[in-house]
């Protein structure tokens, strides 16, 4: 038994982790521009601005994709790139340079898969209360709609949001990441609403006007949960605890977010939690809007916790666990009780719109990278996949994150999670040992893990 035939293999980037030219070519300010300018927010004070100069680079970086034999390639749109005031006005130059990686990518034989939106919100609209605002939704979908009439002729993949989970709970309830705000409740489920609404609208502007058939989703991120062992009464617990919501730093859980998406409510908990302060906020239609039909529920995974721990991975349950350069600890079976707990519940294909490791990597004496960590990293969480869709999952692929390294929001450029090394001084890449391994893995279907 093995991963289906057309199993969907590649690696994945987002715009303001790789591109830099923050400024170039007509380009609109976005958050990220802006925040990680300021004092404290980015490690060593570092910055996207010129991150991995893909903007510049994509042809070498395309060929590179090529000799490491990916397939497929997740990447995201910069947003102001192609409006940059967030609506209105297109920037012709930055129409541009997608098109011309996406041909690039395509004469290449690598198909493109886009996220709209992976963190870099429109300035100018954050200026207008951002997600706030309840016409936030309507922005999106004229920005979903101005790409989908621009690209789909040349894209037929499409995901929505990256990681609400995250761009909200450490951008707008802790204040971390860019736009480094702390929010009120009522304000947090006011943005989450208009985040669902983004998201159900953009489904349908790519719907009504792809120019091919669409593969539409979203890749959200989440807690997974593992059972200690494998009795039925561990495997109900981690089954309950993964899609479970706390009335506190609830937008980090799976079912925030993938209940309305997928199964047009929210949980019974939140209206337990947030009563009339939830109820208000949805108008008649809402939730059909934001339940539209999507082809694949992404997950972005790469770590889990167990039942036998009492504070999620920070306890002893992981006494001496191998962890990575982030410090997350490895957890081999992430990728098989997440999968099939997604799709148990959701019922829609799962496709792994991130997964990799940080390692500390450098060039050898030799010239080479050597990255055997990230090498069985991949190798024990790919197989944790592989038993999953043995066993009934319907999983649909796996993207590596990240194909080459980049700017990792607040810890900055020090920890790589690529299968390409970057010096950042000269911007010479380097294959690491991990990526002509990873062919092998693509050629095989996995049949060589
Ligand atoms: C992605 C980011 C990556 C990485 C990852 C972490 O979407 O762009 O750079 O930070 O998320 O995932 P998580 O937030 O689930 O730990």
């Amino acid at each position: 038994m093995s991963f289906k035939k057309d199993f969907i293999w590649g690696a994945a980037s987002a715009a303001y982790q790789i591109e830099g030219a923050y400024d170039e070519d007509g380009k609109g300010l976005n958050i990220w521009d802006l925040y990680s300018h300021e004092e404290g927010v980015v490690a060593h004070g570092e910055t996207g601005d010129v991150a991995c100069d893909h903007y510049h680079r994509y042809k070498e970086d395309v060929r590179l994709m090529k000799e490491i034999g990916i397939k497929y390639y997740r990447m995201s749109i910069s947003w102001t790139r192609i409006l940059p005031k967030g609506t209105g006005e297109i920037n012709r130059k930055g129409v541009d340079f997608y098109n011309s990686l996406f041909d690039e990518l395509i004469t290449n034989g690598i198909e493109p898969m886009v996220t709209l939106f992976h963190w870099d919100y429109p300035y100018e609209l954050h200026c207008k209360g951002g997600w706030l605002n309840d016409e936030s939704s309507d922005w999106f979908e004229e920005y979903a709609a101005v790409c989908v009439k621009l690209f789909s002729d040349k894209v037929r993949y499409w995901m929505t949001i990256n990681e609400p989970q995250v761009f909200v709970g450490l951008g707008y309830d802790n204040g971390e990441f860019a736009p480094c705000i702390k929010s009120s409740l009522p304000e947090i489920l006011r943005m989450s609403h208009n985040i669902l609404l983004a998201h159900g609208k953009a489904v349908r502007a790519i719907r009504a006007g792809a120019k091919r058939e669409p593969v539409i989703g979203f890749a959200p991120t989440g807690p997974c949960i593992t059972p200690k062992d494998n009795t039925v009464e561990e495997i109900e617990k981690a089954r309950y605890q993964s899609f479970d919501m706390w009335p506190k730093g609830f937008v980090f859980s799976n079912s925030w977010w993938g209940d309305p998406i997928v199964l047009g409510k929210y949980p019974d908990k939140a209206f337990e939690y947030f009563g009339d302060t939830l109820r208000n906020l949805i108008k008649d239609g809402d939730m059909e809007i934001i339940s539209s039909p999507i082809d694949f529920y992404g997950a972005n995974i790469y770590r889990s916790s167990s039942t036998g721990t009492v504070n999620g991975y920070d306890s002893n349950e992981y006494i001496g666990c191998p962890r990575n350069s982030m410090d997350w600890v490895i957890t081999d079976d992430a990728l098989y009780w997440s999968a099939k707990f997604l799709y148990e519940r959701y019922k829609v294909p799962i496709l792994i719109t991130e997964n990799g490791m940080p390692c500390h990597d450098r060039v050898s004496l030799d010239g080479k990278v050597h990255d055997p960590n990230r090498i069985d990293y991949v190798t024990r969480y790919v197989k944790g996949l592989k038993k999953a869709a043995e066993e009934g999952a319907d999983v649909m692929g796996y993207l590596y994150w990240s194909i080459m390294d980049n700017f990792e929001w607040t810890s900055g450029y020090d920890k790589r999670f690529g299968l390409i090394y970057v010096d950042y001084l000269t911007q010479e890449r380097t294959i690491k040992d991990s990526g002509y391994w990873y062919k092998g893995v693509i050629d095989s279907n996995a049949e060589n893990i």
